[in-house]
């Protein structure tokens, strides 16, 4: 008897297709386009390296913690970081990707990680603003990833997500704290908003109108909405919490709409976003040196860890 033929590609791609359209998930072992593993792969990938450079410009600020209680808080959230990094490595990895080739990629420059993170931090008041602001943004990106078609990535969005939730209100209450405060300490949340605003927008990409990858993603049930229809969405939900928090947001152009039901808004500078994001950014320079000594630092470790994996594999053998 002869095994049965395997299912033709346009069979399987019929069964993908139909996945997708179901809103079910793909799982690691299911059939998929080789563009659709190749998307995630560089998407889960520029999420990964994003959350451990990302671990950076807060990291500067432990050892200058003004009480003990905000620096437990930021010790949390920077492991809490790291932790994001290794679920999205994992689910990487569930794609045939080498955790350590993408490592090699970051430290080379060959894949990106997001342009947030090139910005310096000068006050501890930007320990509150990343929280509030970047944390917020992120959260607007990734909720909806939690419903995205690629199984192992969409259950790692869940928790991550639940753990930014807890980072944007940790700095959300540290602005509001600064703003019960003196007037320096409001001075510095309102300079420390007047720089991350821009950059917080242009997290979310490109406008769509020259996003080369939103179209196929979402087809593909990677993305779920655009980059426009997140960053309108995270200006939404912001301006009344600027409002609240008693800072004005440095746009001119900021004004309700009651026709749209939406806060109109200015453009970004999207010169600035392009020069960030092909390295050229006020930090790139500085974060991948100090990904790259952290790296090499953290070579005995990984020797260790072979070296005692070998041994332990030879004991066993019988
Ligand atoms: N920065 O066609 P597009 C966090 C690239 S971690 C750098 O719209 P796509 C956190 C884009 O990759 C935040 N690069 O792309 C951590 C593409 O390049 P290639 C990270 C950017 O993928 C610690 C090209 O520009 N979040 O929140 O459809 C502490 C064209 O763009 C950026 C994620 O990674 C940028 N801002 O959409 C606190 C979420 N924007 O590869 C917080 C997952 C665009 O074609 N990622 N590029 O050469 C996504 O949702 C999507 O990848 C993006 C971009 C919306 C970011």
């Amino acid at each position: 008897m002869t095994a049965p033929a395997a299912p033709a590609e346009a069979e399987l791609n019929a069964r993908f297709e139909a996945v997708v359209a179901a809103q079910e998930r793909i799982e690691p072992r299911d059939w998929m386009p080789e563009g659709y593993r190749r998307t995630l792969i560089r998407q889960i990938a520029q999420h990964a390296h994003s959350e451990i450079i990302g671990m950076q410009p807060e990291g500067n600020w432990i050892s200058r913690a003004p009480s003990l209680r905000r620096k437990a808080i930021l010790l949390a959230k920077v492991q809490d970081e790291a932790g994001h990094g290794l679920y999205l490595y994992s689910a990487a990895e569930t794609l045939g990707a080498d955790r350590a080739d993408l490592t090699r990629r970051l430290i080379s420059g060959a894949q990106k990680y997001s342009s947030i993170f090139n910005y310096p931090t000068l006050s501890y008041a930007d320990v509150g603003t990343i929280g509030w602001l970047v944390d917020g943004a992120a959260i607007c990106n990734q909720v909806p990833l939690c419903r995205g078609s690629y199984g192992p990535y969409s259950r790692a969005m869940i928790r991550i997500c639940k753990e930014e939730s807890f980072h944007q209100r940790q700095g959300y209450e540290l602005l509001m704290t600064m703003m019960r405060g003196t007037d320096a300490q409001r001075a510095m949340v309102q300079d420390s908003v007047n720089r991350f605003w821009w950059p917080s927008l242009m997290m979310f990409g490109p406008p769509d109108t020259d996003s080369p990858n939103t179209a196929q993603s979402m087809a593909w049930g990677i993305k779920r909405h655009t980059n426009d229809e997140l960053r309108q969405r995270f200006v939404d939900m912001t301006v009344p919490q600027a409002e609240a928090l008693g800072v004005t947001l440095p746009d001119p152009d900021l004004a309700w709409n009651p026709e749209r039901g939406s806060y109109d808004f200015g453009e970004p500078d999207w010169a600035e976003l392009r020069a960030v994001i092909s390295g050229n950014g006020p930090c790139n320079a500085q974060r991948l040196a100090h990904r790259r000594r952290a790296h090499e630092d953290g070579a005995w470790v990984r020797e260790a860890a072979a070296a005692f994996a070998a041994r332990a594999a030879g004991e066993e053998a019988p």
